[in-house]
């Protein structure tokens, strides 16, 4: 449970990675009421639980770097600076969505924050990270890919075969698994024969490994801070395994009851979010007040959010052909 901090990270951005965790911790809220409200449509898989690896790690990027992920994808497009009212006006499809209404939950992307997406093919995001850290390579800058996935993934031929590729031309990418215990409804020890060291499969590769506590955000960044660096000096990829827990189901409209109570009860007793505020605390770093204002921001923006988009209009029927292959290309 215990957090040590061993890097010199300043007070302003420990403050901005708790913001941040909370950010998307209300943000999800909010999306499951909106969800009951019938404003959000279709599927929709929460981040609740796993918040500090997306902030943990993604504030040790620049802003040319590339992150891309799975389906669940509304935490790791927070932490990037997509803007929460485009997010939400995404999930509810309307057209000042980040895609455009189109994308809907699962399909978050931004390229003016070179956040490239948002995946629902299981394992799909992995080969478009290698190619972007191989235009990287080629064009000579120093541009960094950063590929989160779910440990479902690791079972996908893509996995494979990127992991492979991007060994044997070193490219400047960090594949990222998030393993939340679970892919749908099924236990990855029932699915992975390697499910207690998945960070082991990279050794096959040749790959540098590590393994992080994944609701542990100082940790995290810190060993992120490391691997960055390592990639981006052209030391080749590297390969992260963090230990969550997905703390609801599936989706929303899974309740999941295969988890057994204990389980559910041992990982509520380790939500990163009290940990981090009690850790931040304990090292006078934060006052209550301090924690109640970034709160209460929070909140604002999260309702903020909404508001835009619940009063935004959908795309009308002009965008049917745009921005679809054959259609009218509008970058
Ligand atoms: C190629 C492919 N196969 C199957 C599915 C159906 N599917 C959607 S989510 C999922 C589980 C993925 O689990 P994991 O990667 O661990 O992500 P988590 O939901 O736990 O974050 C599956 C099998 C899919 N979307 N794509
Ligand atoms: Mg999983």
């Amino acid at each position: 449970m215990a957090i040590a901090q061993k890097k010199d990270i300043s007070k302003a951005q420990l403050l901005e990675l708790y913001r941040l965790m909370r950010l998307i911790r209300e943000f999800e809220r909010e999306c499951e009421r909106q969800y009951t409200r019938g404003n959000i449509k279709g599927f929709l898989h929460v981040y609740t639980g796993e918040e500090a690896i997306a902030v943990g790690a993604i504030l040790t990027l620049s802003d040319r770097d590339y992150v891309l992920t799975h389906y669940r994808d509304h935490g790791h497009a927070l932490a990037r600076g997509l803007d929460s009212g485009s997010i939400m006006a995404e999930l509810f499809g309307k057209a000042t969505g980040v895609s455009k209404g189109k994308g809907g939950s699962m399909h978050l992307f931004d390229t003016s924050k070179n956040f490239m997406g948002g995946y629902a093919i299981v394992g799909g995001q992995l080969p478009i990270a290698a190619g972007l850290a191989l235009a990287s390579q080629y064009n000579g800058e120093d541009r960094v890919a950063l590929c989160f996935m779910g440990d479902g993934a690791l079972n996908e031929g893509e996995f494979h075969e990127s992991m492979n590729l991007a060994a044997v031309w070193k490219l400047p990418v960090i594949f990222f698994c998030e393993n939340n215990l679970y892919g749908m409804g099924a236990p990855s020890a029932d699915t992975l024969a390697v499910h207690k060291q998945m960070y082991k499969l990279a050794e096959a590769y040749g790959m540098d490994n590590y393994r992080v506590d994944g609701n542990d955000v100082v940790a995290v960044h810190e060993l992120m801070l490391d691997v960055v660096e390592n990639v981006r000096s052209g030391k080749g990829p590297a390969f992260i395994e963090a230990r969550t827990y997905r703390m609801q189901g599936h989706s929303i409209a899974d309740p999941a009851n295969y988890r057994p109570v204990e389980e559910v009860e041992y990982w509520r007793t380790q939500d990163p979010i009290p940990r981090f505020r009690e850790w931040l605390s304990s090292q006078g770093l934060a006052s209550e007040e301090d924690f109640d204002q970034i709160d209460a921001g929070v909140d604002q923006q999260v309702v903020a959010a909404a508001e835009f988009a619940e009063a935004s209009p959908f795309p009308g029927p002009e965008q049917l052909y745009r921005g679809v292959y054959g259609g009218v290309y509008e970058g």
